[in-house]
């Protein structure tokens, strides 16, 4: 019986995923799903993304919060539509994220950055219909968690390696990281971000780019 309700509940999640996914592609909208443990530097790179691409793109952000708005307040200064969910969860599901979309104008935005709540197993257990995956992954977590947490990194189209100027000060080798995540996701792109470099944000933002540009190529006459 528990099977069955836990199935239920997968499945309206689901469905729900379906109807955003779609809402992104008709407005032409890359609805990027942010995930990461807590403070591996989501709103960090968010933060950055934003700085970088704002003068060109039109962007809006999602902040799913267990509890507090400090990332949301943070977002909003840089005069860009944001949206914060109190989700009281270990994760957003497709009906919060489903609910914030209708409190944005899709049709006036090119790329949806959405901040799922820090954890490495929930959020990579819900849909939320995003059309990209960003996994972020710290340099001071250490250098096994693609083992510990394979599902999140099956489902990366990109990791981003962030704090990685503090790779002098732990034990993290870089080339064991690259292979584990390689043995679970066949399609992976791999970042590397430190707030000190601003530089670095650049790679992560072409990514972006060039996402967002398959995107309005392939649903531009919808
Ligand atoms: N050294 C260093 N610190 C960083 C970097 N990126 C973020 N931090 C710091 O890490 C801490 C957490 O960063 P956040 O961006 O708030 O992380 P988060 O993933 O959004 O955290 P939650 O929303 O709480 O899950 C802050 O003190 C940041 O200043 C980086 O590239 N290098
Ligand atoms: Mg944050």
């Amino acid at each position: 019986m528990k099977i069955k309700i836990l199935k239920s509940v997968l499945e309206q999640n689901d469905n729900q995923a379906q109807i955003n996914r779609k809402k992104f592609k008709q407005t032409g909208t890359l609805g990027v799903n942010v995930m990461g443990s807590p403070g591996c530097g989501k709103t960090t790179l968010i933060e950055e993304i934003v700085k970088s691409m704002k003068d060109k793109y039109r962007i809006g952000v999602i902040e799913g919060d267990y509890a507090g708005t400090v990332d949301a307040e943070k977002l909003s200064s840089y005069g860009i539509p944001v949206v914060q969910l109190d989700v009281s969860s270990c994760h957003l599901n497709a009906d919060f994220v489903g609910s914030a979309l209708n409190h944005m104008s899709l049709d006036e935005l090119d790329i949806v950055l959405i901040e799922n709540v820090g954890n490495l197993i929930c959020p990579a257990e819900f849909d939320i219909g995003d059309l990209l995956k960003l996994v972020l992954y710290s340099v001071p977590e250490g250098d096994d968690k693609p083992i510990k947490y394979p599902l999140m990194f099956s489902q990366a189209d990109a990791v981003v390696l962030t704090k990685i100027d503090l790779l002098p000060h732990f034990e993290f080798n870089k080339k064991k990281v690259k292979e584990s995540i390689s043995r679970l996701n066949k399609k992976f792109e791999l970042f590397e971000f430190s707030k000190k470099d601003p530089t670095s944000v650049k790679l992560v933002a072409n990514y972006l780019e060039s996402n967002f540009r398959k995107l309005v190529r392939s649903y531009g006459d919808l």
